[in-house]
């Protein structure tokens, strides 16, 4: 008995070898010689699950008993990564692992390579997301992640003759050994119908919702530990299933392929992941998607809430919800219909536990990017939701009202609903409205988001508006994706503290100016960049020199974050090549990565004229090397991983006051990557960290550029004044890239030098000259070495660590709760 617990918890290299063999035998039913790679990665991720599912349940034993305070983090996108190697490191079995692979003729990092990632995001806010997670185990505060089990998460991107391409991403194909499905877990949640009024047996007149349809969500459970605790947290996804009512009604009318439609179409709303900035198609789903993991989401609470503590007037105090951004927002709307209609509250008491139970993250400015949903779709799929918010909406105005003496323009614009031809329900404002505190994700664009969208309500409640800076997770971005860094760091400083206590990388400071510590710095550069250069060439074709400067730029694809850029600088940079004006330059590799939302013709269109542009540059002998363009396909987690530690600068280009924060900007400048950057988002704050003579800053203020704005801004001028922006637009135009096609690329053209919304052309100046700087500087080894080495020593702060205790003392009010480790 006490040897089959050793074999599945313990942590020795005996332990370890023998439940790989026995999960490899007994779950995969296949030994050593005729296992598959794919069998090889199912044993080892059942082995290491093994390991953390004894603490996953003292963790939910403990939070149960003592009636912990927990966060729930509500999110429609986890954009997770592969577990395996993260999880190995944050229950410190990698070394032992790789030695168990080795006796057995194994290589670790092959197997790691098999592994599928759950691609459940798009981006940014799907990756802090996931960072969250992590970082919530680690500094040992109970949580629930809360979100979709996407059956195809984000499409996989392919390029074809330059273009992007997508393919489905199928990730669960071969089977998912992270995940416990709960088939008891189970909520319905309802479609359509009516509400009606009737009479309770207090004789109190109350509303009811008749759905037409009913689907349930199912609980799929992912276990997220932390860094050297024992605490382990919960992902809750839930899948979409057709409620067993289908099949009656089959019995009954005999219209049996009618009930396989119905349960098929039951399906499709966990079936996708919508890759975001996608126009109108397909909306409907959308808000389907979103209704029903928050409405599984609230029961689940309700019912936990239930199982422990008891009465739900406590239900704020036992748990905090966290909106990740307006897509969970219907939350507020849900629990106020469940506490009304399905607990008999009276509206004042459910509306004061509904408003303490909720806060709202807001990671966006962007117009486009801020849902509403038609009140006519309102109507039809959710009738009772609109009546509540409606109500919201009644008693809200009344406020506003109130406290600014009847100003009508200030009521339309604060209104829930924005009245027009088509009225419309404003996500952002009933989020604002629903929570008790509001945050942005870096302090300009808190302080944008006060400013400028939310100025209304920061007038009427100034206490609810906050800043909590975002951070990522050094365990993912330094230990598993910079294995040599991450060593070199340890040594230096004599201690593996700094992974949980990332402020301790300032211990490095003191050694910036050994030559020991410079020379192996770069040796592990550019080992990292070799790797990067071996992967490229397989994935790509293209060679790429490690002892050129890598120049990446990786991030999802929108004219906002100007790529274009950055290509008009590759363009400036061949030009010269070819005028025999090379000396200043620096031999270069132009590296970029990132997805297009399938719809984004424009964005589409960048990653065409990146690879177009490559084409002829790569093939160009006269170039001779001194410059390459190189597009990473398929960037996603496992991509990035290989990515950051390789960079030797950090692209971060967006127009000031476009772009929250940012949180790859932090992953580079972790890896010793410099930035080059503009003062938007993070860059700010990590600039100021790291010190101005360690960052390359360029370009206008967020200020500058709004009141360029509203002077009028006119694109043209600069394209007539300034000859080599000139002569580089119109080398796009002249067919060069495009076998001679001159109107391919017009629409970007055009729109750079008709509208730039993005100010590209007002920033291309100050951008060339600060890589001006950037060749000059790179020259210099031993002063870019010491740089690189200081940006690492002061990043600390953008630890999701540090942002996760920022949340739980401000926002959440929540303290730790350790798990004991077994005696
Ligand atoms: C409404 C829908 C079309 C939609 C638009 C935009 C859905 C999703 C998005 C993605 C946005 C909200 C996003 O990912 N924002 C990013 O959040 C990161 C984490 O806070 C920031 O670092 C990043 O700056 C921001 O763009």
């Amino acid at each position: 008995d006490s040897e089959r617990e050793r074999t599945r918890t313990g942590m020795s290299k005996a332990a370890l070898k023998q439940d790989f063999l026995d999960n490899l035998f007994y779950i995969q039913g296949r030994f050593l010689e005729v296992a598959t790679p794919h069998d090889l990665y199912m044993a080892a991720a059942f082995t290491t699950r093994d390991r953390l599912l004894e603490r996953w349940v003292k963790s939910a034993q403990l939070f149960k008993s003592s009636h912990a305070r927990t966060v729930c983090y509500l999110s429609a996108e986890y954009l997770l990564g592969p577990h395996l190697a993260s999880n190995l490191v944050n229950l410190g079995i990698t070394e032992n692992a790789r030695e168990v692979s080795e006796e057995l003729k194994l290589d670790l990092d092959s197997i790691i390579e098999e592994e599928e990632e759950p691609g459940l995001g798009n981006g940014g806010l799907g990756r802090l997301a996931a960072c969250f997670m992590e970082s919530l185990s680690t500094c040992e505060v109970p949580a629930i992640g809360y979100g979709i089990r996407y059956e195809f998460g984000i499409f996989d991107q392919a390029i074809e003759d330059g273009w992007q391409v997508e393919k489905t991403d199928n990730w669960l194909r071969n089977g998912n050994p992270w995940e416990i499905p709960r088939p008891k877990i189970c909520f319905p949640v309802g479609y359509g119908g009516h509400t009606e009024s009737y009479r309770d047996e207090r004789g109190q007149m109350r509303q009811r919702w008749q759905p037409e349809l009913e689907i349930n969500g199912v609980a799929y459970d992912t276990p997220i530990l932390g860094y050297g605790t024992e605490n382990v947290n919960l992902l809750r996804l839930w899948k979409a299933e057709a409620s067993e009512s289908f099949d009656f009604q089959a019995f009954n009318t005999g219209d049996y392929y009618g009930a396989v439609y119905a349960k098929i179409e039951a399906e499709t709303i966990s079936k996708v992941l919508y890759p975001n900035d996608e126009p109108e198609i397909g909306k409907e789903l959308r808000l389907k998607q979103q209704y029903f993991f928050v409405s599984c989401s609230m029961q689940d609470m309700i019912r936990l809430h239930q199982n422990t503590v008891g009465p739900l007037e406590s239900f704020a105090d036992k748990f905090v919800a966290q909106l990740n951004d307006t897509h969970p927002a219907l939350a507020v709307v849900e629990l106020m219909r469940l506490l009304l209609d399905a607990h008999g509250m009276s509206w004042d008491q459910a509306w004061g536990i509904t408003h303490r139970t909720f806060c709202y993250t807001n990671h966006t400015l962007l117009p486009e990017a801020l849902e509403t949903w038609s009140v006519n779709l309102f109507e039809r799929l959710l009738p009772r939701h609109l009546e509540i918010i409606y109500e919201i909406n009644r008693r809200f105005l009344d406020e506003v009202r109130v406290h600014f003496l009847g100003d009508e323009a200030r009521i339309w614009r604060m209104s829930l609903i924005a009245e027009g031809d088509e009225r419309r329900v404003r996500m952002a404002n009933l989020a604002v409205v629903g929570s008790q505190a509001v945050n942005g994700v870096a302090e300009l664009h808190s302080k944008l988001v006060k400013a400028t969208l939310f100025k209304d309500f920061a007038e009427l409640w100034p206490g609810r508006f906050h800043n909590v800076t975002n951070g990522v997770t050094p365990r993912r971005f330094m230990v598993v994706a910079n294995p040599r860094l991450a060593q070199l760091i340890t040594k230096t400083c004599g201690h593996e503290d700094w992974i949980r206590d990332l402020e301790r990388l300032r211990e490095l400071e003191a050694h910036v100016d050994e030559a020991g510590l410079q020379e192996q710095w770069l040796t592990v550069k550019r080992a990292a960049k070799q790797d990067l250069a071996a992967w490229m060439k397989q994935a790509t074709g293209v060679q790429l020199d490690p002892e050129s400067l890598f120049d990446v730029q990786a991030k999802r694809f929108h004219e906002y974050k100007r790529q274009h850029l950055k290509v008009l600088h590759i363009i400036r940079c061949y030009q010269r090549i070819k005028q025999g004006l090379s000396q200043d330059l620096v031999p270069r590799a132009f590296i970029f990565g990132g997805k297009a939302a399938p719809g984004y013709f424009m964005a589409k269109l960048m990653i065409k004229l990146i690879n177009a542009v490559g084409a002829v540059i790569n093939n160009d002998p006269h170039v001779n090397g001194w410059i390459r363009v190189a597009f990473m396909p398929d960037f996603n987690v496992k991509n990035g991983q290989r990515l950051y530690p390789a960079a030797d600068l950090s692209e971060q280009i967006s127009l000031a006051g476009k772009e929250a924060s940012g949180t790859g900007n932090m992953k580079f400048s972790m890896n010793g990557a410099l930035t080059i950057g503009t003062l938007d988002g993070a860059n700010v704050e990590i600039r100021e960290a790291v010190g101005e003579d360690n960052f390359f800053l360029f370009g206008m203020t967020a200020e500058e550029a709004l009141q360029r704005q509203m002077t009028g801004y006119r694109p043209w001028e600069h394209y007539q004044s300034d000859a080599k922006l000139k002569s580089d637009i119109d080398l796009i135009n002249s067919g060069l890239f495009s076998h001679g096609d001159t109107q391919i690329f017009r629409p970007l053209t055009d729109n750079l030098v008709n509208h730039d919304p993005f100010m590209v052309l007002a920033d291309y100046r100050a951008y060339l000259d600060c890589q001006k700087t950037v060749s000059e500087t790179y020259k210099d080894t031993q002063r870019w070495t010491r740089m690189s080495i200081l940006n690492v020593a002061r990043i600390g702060h953008f630890s999701s660590d540090r942002a996760i205790r920022d949340y739980a003392e401000h926002i959440w009010k929540i303290t730790p709760k350790p798990i004991e480790p077994a005696a």
